[in-house]
């Protein structure tokens, strides 16, 4: 009867601290977040340094959908499906990987022109993607 009492009283002690702990959590949060604008932007998001990146095509998809790279990059396009796929500028003929086979890979050289350029798959036409260069 006793300890039938305590053990209620407990559980609530529990979900208190819990609480506690959530209110610890968006503090600290929200003070790293005021810190960080002073913190110097040296490389732009999403934009690789390295000069080198990647695209890989899986279940029909480009992965990722958008990618931003500097000009003349280097790009490794991968085919992780079974069936042929290509990376094909679609407006102009900046680039095309030709068509690569089913667990193969590729690469093509990012135009030196920045821009946006939209590309598919010339075999599976509804495959899009865009390659940003800056
Ligand atoms: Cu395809």
């Amino acid at each position: 009867m006793f300890t039938n009492r305590v053990r209620p009283r407990r559980g609530r002690l529990g979900a208190a601290s819990v609480v506690c702990a959530l209110l610890a959590l968006t503090g600290c949060s929200s003070s790293s977040g005021s810190s960080s604008s002073t913190a110097p932007a040296s490389t732009p998001p999403g934009t690789t340094a390295s000069g080198a990146a990647r695209i890989v095509i899986k279940d029909f998809l480009f992965s990722p959908a958008s990618l931003t790279v500097a000009p003349g990059t280097v790009v490794t396009v991968v085919n992780e499906d079974k069936t042929p796929h290509t990376a094909t500028d679609a407006e102009g003929k900046a680039f095309d990987t030709g068509t690569i086979a089913g667990g193969k890979s590729a690469t093509f050289k990012a135009p030196a022109t920045a821009g946006s350029y939209s590309y598919i798959c010339s075999i599976h036409q509804y495959m899009k993607g865009t390659l940003t260069v800056r």
